[in-house]
């Protein structure tokens, strides 16, 4: 009964009610002390010396410790140890954590920490991806993928477009900041509640911080107040600053970044620097493609290998590119060491290629959703990605034919012609994007996943699992799954999620790249369907008839005639010696993935997605405005409607507010001048549009996933792009479609009006000469 019905989030109800227990809530024990960080106030510099004694007398300030003072690894790099927790006579961005101050109060720490007295030498500072593209400041080795001979296919195509393109980076704007409260315990171990998507991690990385074993450190997390990848590797700077501070002190430490320090400490998004060449025949059709992609990694290396491989990976989006030659390169500056975000590289890969569909469409003339068509991946033939894997479970052609037809896409696109040929302030634009995204890690190993689920003898139900709860809806769904195998509800007495904890399930992976329900629903399901076994061994025994004709439903158990309320099967069970509690596992089976050569099945199955923006553009000062969205996407058989339209909403209105709205400007210091909400605009409620229409496509997933589901947390912030590119098709319209909008993300007020300005100039130009 629990699966595919658009039940509330577990928790919404605690969510209105301001009842739902985050980080910052659990009651605080006696004698607990708060932290926080003095940073550098130089991009790129050796500290020569640092006179922290003002900072030591200070009001409320217990201790503060340095570098010097870390017991075990300097690093809270996930991937290489580059990553210092706290700078050690180098710095290496505007922001890295120097110090920690603890003192009696949140407030005392913060205003202690401002008082350090810190003497820099300054070093030459890369702080965009072009210097570093020029130096070749490279964190990690050049990344290519090729397939045929892109150059070859580029000199024989009938036609070519070269340029640059830039797309900026998004701060996760998590509305709760990170987090973590930790408390000593007896015989040297430590209890960190954490605010994190990646609770085991936390715990190797404290583990390492402290020259302990993994043993000793528990961490725990009930939920998030978001994550947005933000909280995948990151969340480890405060889990290991407190968990040191704690352990140093004997007393429990919290330390909680403030609004703007969170923003000058932690990565974001990478922003992206492109150089591509293009070849495509009279038919929009690409011939051939190379791209050369420079990211914005930051100072370290975190997550960029995976990001850039990602991104590498989904240049092609929905689409066929026979020849293709395609490079990453992690560039290294002298800022924020970028991270995961919602997608993971994906929207970076995908944006320049739905950029470069609009540029074909408008040099050859054609609509650019039958320039789409033609490229789409076939049914049968045309169907190879780049790096070898096929799409066998294409459904864009009807999906996109579904919304064409419901946006009434055809007429749409004539009115809006109409509507500019007799405007010549307000222009209108409408744009079409699909999505295709990869579901599952593209690190193989990483897609396991672990539950455990103990039935009381009451018949209550509780279920644990290694997935995090960051809003999205895990704990529901898996509630859901697990409750479905005992033929039970969600409601009170019957199914409960509790809070993720590294001694519950061990060496979990980060709930990440979508795969939360894939993975730990299955989990679930598999420690769920091992005790109805035995329960249902139990019953046959009891009252006759065999175990595979027991049935579980409404919460009864039904069999050989008669049925029992599920409690008092369960108890009659418990008094027969039956085990009423089991773990569970999943594994994805079949990824593969060669970082060499780029190729291989790097992932399970793929979700697709398609919107349709429409949006009014005033020439005159460059404001817009989203007038409708109609968004059709791919769930499989979705196990809670509900929960599914909200992740794909929300999806869209973040990949919007990244390509438009949301602007990191550091300054030629490499301050980041953005950092708090009265310069970092995200979407409001204001931004949805007024006629927003989301639906979810009829499918079930060919993959045997959890309930024939697909993963939908990231791929719907592609579907952004089509606000985008809407704008983008509202200012072409200045140069009569002529001409190419010189137009990066985001697409700010100032940027159209740039863009639309320049637009005017060359009309004129042209019709003087
Ligand atoms: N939805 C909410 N409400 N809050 C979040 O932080 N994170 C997104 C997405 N949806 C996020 C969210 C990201 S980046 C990912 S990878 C997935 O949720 C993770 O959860 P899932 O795998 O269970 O979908
Ligand atoms: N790969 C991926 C990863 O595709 N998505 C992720 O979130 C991720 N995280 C860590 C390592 N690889
Ligand atoms: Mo999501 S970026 O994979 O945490």
């Amino acid at each position: 009964q629990a699966a595919g019905k658009p039940l509330p989030h577990e928790s919404a109800a605690l969510h209105v009610s301001g009842e739902a227990t985050y980080t910052d809530d659990i009651t605080e024990l006696q004698g607990t002390l708060h932290c926080a960080l003095g940073m550098s106030q130089k991009a790129h510099a050796r500290v020569l010396d640092m006179n922290l004694d003002a900072v030591r007398a200070a009001p409320g300030v217990v201790a503060v410790l340095t570098a010097a003072d870390i017991p075990g690894e300097n690093n809270c790099g996930p991937v290489l140890h580059d990553d210092p927790l706290l700078a050690d006579g180098l710095v290496q961005y505007l922001g890295q954590p120097l110090f920690a101050v603890v003192a009696d109060s949140h407030d005392a720490a913060r205003r202690a920490a401002r008082l350090a007295q810190v003497q820099y030498e300054e070093l030459p500072a890369i702080l965009t991806p072009q210097e570093a593209k020029a130096q070749n400041a490279a964190l990690l080795p050049p990344m290519r993928m090729r397939r045929g001979d892109a150059d070859a296919a580029l000199q024989r195509a009938p036609h070519r477009i070269t340029g640059t393109f830039e797309c900026n980076g998004q701060e996760q704007f998590y509305l709760e900041g990170q987090i973590s409260y930790a408390v000593p315990k007896e015989a040297d171990g430590i209890h960190v509640w954490c605010s994190t998507q990646h609770p085991s991690e936390m715990q190797m990385l404290v583990a390492h911080a402290l020259g302990w074993h993994s043993h000793q450190v528990l961490v725990e997390c009930r939920r998030m107040g978001g994550g947005f990848g933000g909280k995948e590797s990151q969340s480890a700077l405060p889990a290991c600053i407190a968990a040191l501070c704690a352990t140093r002190l004997r007393r429990p430490v919290k330390l909680r970044l403030d609004r703007d320090d969170d923003f000058m400490i932690t990565g974001k998004r990478h922003g992206f620097y492109y150089e591509y060449d293009l070849g495509y025949d009279d038919e929009g059709r690409i011939v051939g493609v190379r791209l050369d992609m420079t990211l914005r990694c930051g100072f370290s290396a975190d997550l960029s290998e995976a990001v850039a491989t990602r991104a590498v990976c989904h240049f092609d989006n929905a689409y066929f590119v026979p020849d293709i030659d395609v490079a990453a390169l992690c560039g290294k500056t002298h800022t924020q060491s970028n991270t995961a975000f919602r997608g993971f590289g994906g929207p970076q890969g995908a944006l320049m290629m739905e950029v470069l569909m609009d540029m074909i469409a408008r040099r050859l003339g054609r609509d650019p959703l039958d320039v789409r068509r033609a490229n789409f991946y076939g049914i049968g033939e045309r169907n190879t990605t780049p790096y070898g894997q096929m799409v066998v479970d294409n459904v864009l052609h009807p999906l996109v034919a579904e919304l064409e037809a419901s946006s009434a896409y055809r007429e749409r696109r004539e009115a809006v012609r109409a509507f500019n040929r007799a405007s010549p302030v307000l222009r209108k634009g409408l744009a079409l994007t699909p999505v295709k995204f990869g579901i599952s890690f593209n690190v193989p190993a990483f897609n396991q996943a672990g539950a455990l689920v103990h039935v009381y003898r009451d018949g209550s139900v509780l279920v644990n699992h290694g997935g995090t709860e960051m809003g999205q809806g895990l704990n529901t769904k898996v509630a859901q799954m697990v409750a479905a195998e005992f033929g039970l509800g969600l409601g009170l007495g019957q199914v409960r999620a509790t809070a993720t904890d590294t001694s519950k399930i061990a060496n979990t992976s980060a709930t990440a790249a979508s795969t939360g329900s894939d993975l730990n629903g299955k989990a679930g399901q598999d420690a769920a369907r091992r005790i109805r076994r035995r329960l249902a061994k139990f019953a046959a025994e009891r009252w006759g008839g065999t175990p595979d004709a027991v049935l579980f439903a409404d919460g009864m158990v039904s069999v050989n005639g008669v049925t029992k309320p599920f409690a008092e099967v369960v108890d009659a069970a418990y008094w027969s010696q039956v085990q009423l509690w089991s773990e569970g596992f999943y594994a994805t089976p079949g990824i593969r993935w060669d970082k060499a050569t780029m190729t291989g099945k790097p992932f399970y199955y793929y979700a697709y997605g398609a919107a349709v923006s429409e949006v009014v553009v005033d020439t005159l000062t460059g404001e817009w405005k989203l007038l409708r969205a109609d968004l059709l996407h791919d769930v499989g058989q979705s196990i809670n409607p509900a929960i599914d339209v909200g992740q794909v909403e929300g999806g869209f209105v973040q990949g919007m507010g990244w390509l438009t709205t949301e602007e990191l400007c550091w300054n030629d210091q490499g301050r980041l001048t953005t950092h708090a909400p009265s310069t970092y605009k995200i979407p409001a409620v204001s931004d949805c549009p007024a006629d927003f229409r989301v639906k979810l496509f009829r499918n079930r997933n060919v993959k045997d996933t959890v309930h024939r589901s697909k993963a939908v947390g990231e791929p719907p912030l592609l579907l952004g792009f089509s606000v985008y590119n809407a704008i983008r098709d509202a200012v072409a319209s200045v140069g009569g479609y002529r001409r190419e909008p010189q137009l990066n993300a985001p697409a700010t007020p100032e940027a159209i009006l740039a863009a639309v300005m320049q637009l005017r100039m060359q009309e004129q130009d042209a019709s003087h000469a």
